[in-house]
């Protein structure tokens, strides 16, 4: 016999069969700070987000899904390469992607997938791995982006969540059908300065909105929290995070030149005159009657989720034109869509905004994924999860065996509905932006599905252990806690074990 004509038969057998496994397309969704507190199916209590709900209603969401390292670049770097951040080299955001590393996306493509990434990058280095990308530069721009289309630099008009899913949308029309796929489409939204699409401006208005029983926090007996610099009620800048102009209020004046320059020069006529009509009332009457003291605080508070909440409102109202499309075009069956944020975000709590923090706010991530008709489990997932699974996941998905010095491991069999009964137990976390905005300290730490203890290191030497069960919202630092000894000394030797076997370098 013919040495070609034996694979060929059994090639033939397989699909015969139907033995050999279809692979299965991925559409990966990403946004950029978005809050689990802030997604219905989370239990919102501030907003809705029905199109994103209908991923968790017809797939899973996952209860416990965390970050390894919460903020943006890094958070991407390691959900490309499955590695923890001192593996991948991506410590933080002033970073350069070393785009030579292996990524899910070149294995994929390596294995017969089309992969294509469109919207945010910002890992400095050109995306690699992708058969088709079209960037926003940076951080890029909510109204009229540039783009970077394969190295083309061009500037499109419109909002660029709309746009982002535009992209998305046209590209899967263009797509060679005779292939599977992965398509990430990572949003700007909701990132600061949390500028609204201007058909959202209807939204909120005046709405008050609960005030986290720990906004006012005073971090005793946390020094590490004390010395942030991300208070709503300090650090949030008049004019280009609250839209207040006119006020004196910004302690740089260039921020509000900027971002008046930013809304004459970047908008259309007919956008700038829609902005102008939204905030300059508002605008007036704070200069008019500026409230003070614990109104203001307030005050600040709901102006930032107002328009926060109506960035994803964008982002809601386009993933679902991206899931009608793929009902549409009777992708689903074969279609793993998922939903996440690159980490989570605070909405006051702790009197804060940004991300930075092992605090459960920013450690968190939302994740939610609806699955191809083969994988059979449905409802809640409560394992704990961390970014650097989706890369083993999806190579786990396509049937591609994952490299063997990756740190994460594939959700495969939680999606499958098996039990494991050796699940990860302790998850690692180390952030390293420090000195830096927001002033947030580096530290590494240890959580269990019940305990977090973490080490605040560099210009300080701090430690805090915290009870999740009898104290959610660490307000508590059992760190001198003598009661609590053996916990701390159990955590302790964890987290050792756990620097160990991510083979996390000496530095602090
Ligand atoms: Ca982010």
């Amino acid at each position: 016999m013919n040495k070609l004509l034996i694979p060929l038969a059994l090639l033939m057998l397989w699909s015969c069969t139907g033995q050999e496994p279809e692979q299965p397309n991925i559409i990966f969704i990403m946004t950029d700070d978005h809050a689990y507190q802030a997604v219905g199916a989370y239990g919102s209590e501030i907003n809705t987000t029905p199109n994103l709900d209908r991923i968790a209603d017809q797939g899973i969401i996952f209860r416990n899904s965390f970050v390894c390292n919460s903020i943006c670049a890094p958070s991407r770097a390691a959900l490309l390469t499955g590695k923890h951040s001192h593996a991948n080299g991506h410590l933080d955001n002033r970073h350069r992607f070393d785009s030579s590393q292996v990524t899910f996306p070149k294995l994929l493509r390596a294995a017969g997938y089309q992969t294509a990434l469109i919207g945010k990058w910002h890992l400095k280095s050109d995306p690699t791995g992708f058969d088709y990308w079209n960037i926003l530069p940076g951080q890029g721009s909510y109204y009229n982006p540039d783009f970077i289309e394969m190295g083309r630099r061009y500037r499109d008009t419109g909002y660029a969540t709309t746009i982002i899913t535009d992209l998305a949308i046209e590209w899967l029309g263009k797509r060679d059908t005779t292939q599977p796929f992965c398509l990430m489409v990572h949003h700007k939204a909701p990132h600061r300065n949390w500028m609204p699409d201007t058909v959202d401006f209807d939204l909120y208005d005046n709405t008050r909105f609960p005030v986290p029983e720990n906004f006012f926090d005073t971090y005793e007996g946390r020094e590490a929290a004390a010395a942030q610099e991300m208070s709503v009620i300090k650090d949030m800048r008049m004019a280009s995070d609250l839209k207040i102009t006119g006020s004196a209020g910004d302690s740089a004046p260039s921020h509000e030149r900027d971002f008046i320059w930013y809304i004459n020069h970047r908008l259309t006529p007919e956008q700038r005159a829609a902005w102008l009509k939204e905030y300059d009332s508002l605008s007036r009457a704070f200069v008019a009657d500026p409230p003070t003291g614990d109104s203001l605080a307030i005050y600040k508070l709901n102006r930032y989720l107002t328009d926060y909440l109506r960035t994803i409102e964008s982002v809601d109202r386009n993933t679902g034109r991206l899931l009608d499309y793929l009902e549409s075009e009777g992708l689903m069956k074969n279609t793993l869509v998922v939903y996440t944020s690159d980490q989570g975000f605070y909405l006051g709590e702790h009197g804060w905004f940004d991300k930075r923090f092992m605090y459960e706010e920013s450690f968190r991530t939302p994740l939610m994924m609806r699955l191809p008709d083969n994988y059979p489990v449905r409802g809640e997932v409560t394992q704990m999860v961390q970014n650097i699974d989706f890369a083993p996941t999806f190579l786990d998905m396509a049937g591609i065996e994952p490299p063997e010095d990756i740190q994460g491991v594939s959700l495969v069999p939680l999606l499958k509905g098996s039990k494991p009964k050796r699940w990860r137990d302790a998850l690692y976390y180390h952030y390293y932006e420090y000195p830096a905005e927001h002033a947030v300290k580096r530290h590494y730490g240890i959580r269990t599905d019940r305990y977090k203890l973490i080490h605040f290191y560099n210009d300080i030497d701090k430690w805090e252990l915290y009870d999740l069960v009898n104290d959610p919202h660490e307000m508590n630092n059992l760190i001198d806690d003598s009661e609590y000894d053996r916990v701390e000394a159990d955590l302790r030797q964890r987290l050792d074990g756990l620097r160990k076997l991510y083979n996390v370098p000496d530095e602090g």
